[in-house]
């Protein structure tokens, strides 16, 4: 029996609910650029947002709540759609996992250098170089980068908060629907489903000293909304959907499909969400596992998913025409 749920407020767009950051503007130029940039060289261009949101308690924050993300899958993405050819704008929480750094992220930094020569450590021109025994690949991760750089097909853009997100998301789909169909959404970041009005939220620390804490949120709008009908309609945009009970995942990933109206859910359960992810489109659902062998050779599911996502955009692009 289908689950009876409180219909989600829809938004217009407005966010006026939401302090804008106040570099937005110039961030939205640098995107129109780098889309622009890009369509010109014949290259499609796609989104990436990543890494949870932050809900402040109190104005001057001390205390906050989270979504879970490491931000693992927007960066391991990042790099196959580099590979296949995009130029990829990076819309992640600030100190979250970054493309092409996120395989040393455990690593201590200290442990990967050492001096040329054993006499020079007491010199302070001493030079340092690489232990390549510790980072065996390190040389074709720094050319990787380097090109990447070298070529701008790299957009780095941060958020902390859900507000920050909101609006640097509404102003990347006005940015990328500059390039109609040759954009895509990638919507991996974890967003609040809730949140304190700024008309709500105390100014200074919560005291304890008051006794236990009641908190009543508000429900977030749904971007999505405005996304696909108002923002960038004709791009090829990507949800995902977390869950933690497998036995509500696909329902709701398609839930979100008739709701939206959009292209792609991409539906993980939480725990399993390396090794297994089901592709959801309204007309087919394709199930993406790696195997024992893909695990053993360091195979990261991303690659399966950037490589489904691809062709299915391919298509929508020639469709399109
Ligand atoms: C995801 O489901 C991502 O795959 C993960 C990736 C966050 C699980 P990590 O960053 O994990 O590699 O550690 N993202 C979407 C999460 C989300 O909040 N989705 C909303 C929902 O499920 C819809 S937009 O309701």
């Amino acid at each position: 029996q289908a689950m009876a749920e409180p219909r989600t407020p829809t938004t217009d767009g407005k966010l006026d609910e939401f302090a804008a950051p106040s570099h937005v503007e110039e961030v939205r130029d640098q995107m129109v650029a780098f889309a622009g940039h890009h369509m010109a060289a014949g290259r499609k261009v796609v989104l990436i947002t990543s890494g949870g949101t932050k809900v402040p308690l109190e104005s001057r924050t001390v205390r906050f709540l989270d979504n879970f993300s490491s931000g693992r899958r927007g960066a391991s993405s990042a790099e196959h759609f580099i590979e296949s050819g995009y130029a990829v704008i990076f819309l992640h929480r600030h100190r979250s996992l970054y493309p092409y750094t996120h395989m040393f992220s455990t690593m201590n930094m200290l442990e990967a250098l050492k001096f040329r020569s054993e006499e020079e450590a007491c010199s302070d021109s001493a030079e340092v170089v690489v232990n390549q025994q510790v980072l065996p690949n390190i040389t074709k991760v720094l050319k990787k980068y380097q090109e990447v750089k070298e070529n701008r097909l790299l957009l780095s853009v941060e958020f902390n908060t859900l507000s920050d997100y909101l609006h640097l998301l509404k102003a990347a789909a006005q940015a990328l629907s500059t390039i109609g169909s040759m954009a895509m959404f990638y919507l991996a970041a974890a967003v609040s489903d809730f949140y304190i009005p700024a008309s709500e939220m105390p100014e200074h620390k919560i005291q304890s000293s008051n006794g236990p804490l009641q908190l009543s949120l508000n429900m977030v709008p749904k971007i999505l909304s405005p996304l696909v009908k108002d923002w960038a309609p004709q791009a090829f945009v990507i949800s995902f959907k977390l869950e933690t009970d497998p036995r509500i995942l696909l329902e709701k990933a398609r839930r979100a499909l008739d709701t939206y109206r959009h292209q792609v859910v991409v539906a993980n359960v939480l725990d399993s969400r390396r090794g297994y992810v089901v592709v959801v489109t309204p007309e087919t659902q394709t199930e993406l596992v790696l195997t024992d062998e893909d695990e053993k050779n360091e195979v990261e599911i991303e690659v399966r998913i950037v490589s489904n996502l691809t062709s299915a955009h391919n298509k929508f692009i020639s469709r399109q025409k």
